[in-house]
């Protein structure tokens, strides 16, 4: 039997699926009580027993359709020799990348770095299959963590107006397209039906720059998802045209930000479409929510949708909120 989202991309519509970015996370109490007794980030992302608890609790709670896997895409870099640590109030703090070790790295070191992620994958797997739940694996796209690894921190608010296209960049984005097929490869082998490439920063480049930055490197990567016949999923975030980037890069699924209008993308884009919601509407009243989301639902409606948010689920939120949005999206019956 298929999963709602295997249906979804096969134009078997008959629900709208629901899963949300950073469902799995900080506006969940639940999740929070283990992460104050946990106060090293990745090490709790490669702790199997409490990162399968973490990616349950959502589905627990909310019946989503779909479960991602709590990790970090700065899991990469952790393990190709940069170290990375998570700051309260500050985010991620990544040291210098050590090019010596980034060429050195060998593929059974940095597999065996991860193999928590993957017993937590096959841990999962088989619980959610029976429910008939998609299991999502995930990396980060090259360009957002090439940006991370050298600009050691996150970027919000940069601005990066020129960026080089020299032999250093090129030799980083080599490795990561070799180890990112790496990871994306041990996922599936642990069970994972779908990947999704995030990238969170691709709004960041000139227009100029994004055949080499983004739709080259992730082409790459989602050729190879397909050969590996499983599910992929886009998240080039606040990029001007997805019409184009679709065109270049042909994924299954776009998952698109909640600055770009969707009637625009359900006429111009002809593939499965997720997301969308800005995730501060969860911040408000229930009248509110019902309206915007419903908004969503009936542009997509009779379409190949996919219900998300444009962006991860805020700190902030309101479980009971979230609770309300997948009663909202369930009920609706079309227009
Ligand atoms: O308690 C804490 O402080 C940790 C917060 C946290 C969590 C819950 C971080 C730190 N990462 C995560 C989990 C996570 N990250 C998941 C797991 C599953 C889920 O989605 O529920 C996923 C898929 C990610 C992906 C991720 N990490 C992205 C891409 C998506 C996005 O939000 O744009 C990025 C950019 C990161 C980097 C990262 N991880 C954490 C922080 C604070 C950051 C930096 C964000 C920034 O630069 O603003």
């Amino acid at each position: 039997m298929n999963t709602l989202i295997q249906n979804c991309i096969n134009k078997k519509l008959s629900k709208t699926p629901i899963w949300l970015m950073r469902q799995a996370g900080r506006y969940l109490p639940e999740f929070r009580s283990i992460r104050k007794k946990n106060q090293d980030f990745i090490k709790l992302c490669l702790n199997t027993k409490l990162s399968s608890e973490i990616t349950m609790q959502p589905i627990t709670r909310f019946d989503f359709d779909a479960a991602i896997i709590f990790s970090d895409i700065l899991l990469v870099p952790y393990a190709l020799g940069q170290q990375v640590s998570f700051e309260k109030n500050f985010g991620p703090n990544l040291q210098k990348i050590n090019l010596k070790t980034l060429n050195e790295i060998k593929k059974e070191d940095f597999l065996k770095k991860l193999d928590p992620v993957y017993k937590t994958i096959k841990k999962i797997k088989t619980k959610l299959s029976v429910n008939n739940k998609d299991t999502i694996g995930f990396v980060g796209a090259p360009w957002t963590l090439l940006l991370y690894m050298l600009n050691r921190k996150s970027p919000k608010g940069a601005n990066f107006n020129v960026f080089p296209k020299d032999k250093h960049t090129n030799d980083i984005m080599v490795k990561l397209d070799k180890f990112l097929k790496i990871h994306i490869e041990a996922q599936i082998k642990s069970g994972v039906s779908i990947i999704q490439i995030f990238d969170s920063w691709a709004g960041l480049l000139q227009e100029k720059d994004l055949e080499y930055f983004v739709y080259k490197p992730i082409k790459s990567l989602v050729d190879f998802i397909k050969q590996k016949k499983t599910v992929s999923i886009c998240f080039p975030r606040n990029i001007n045209n997805y019409k184009k980037f679709v065109e270049n890069v042909n994924p299954d699924v776009i998952s698109i930000d909640y600055n770009t209008d969707p009637t625009i993308i359900r006429d111009t884009v002809d593939i499965t479409v997720q997301g969308g919601l800005d995730p501060k509407i969860l911040l408000q009243n229930k009248e509110i929510i019902r309206n915007e989301v419903t908004k969503y639902l009936k542009t997509f409606d009779g379409k190949r949708y996919i219900f998300n948010l444009g962006h991860g689920v805020l700190p902030n939120t309101n479980p009971n909120m979230v609770k309300y949005l997948v009663d909202v999206v369930r009920s609706f019956n079309g227009k």
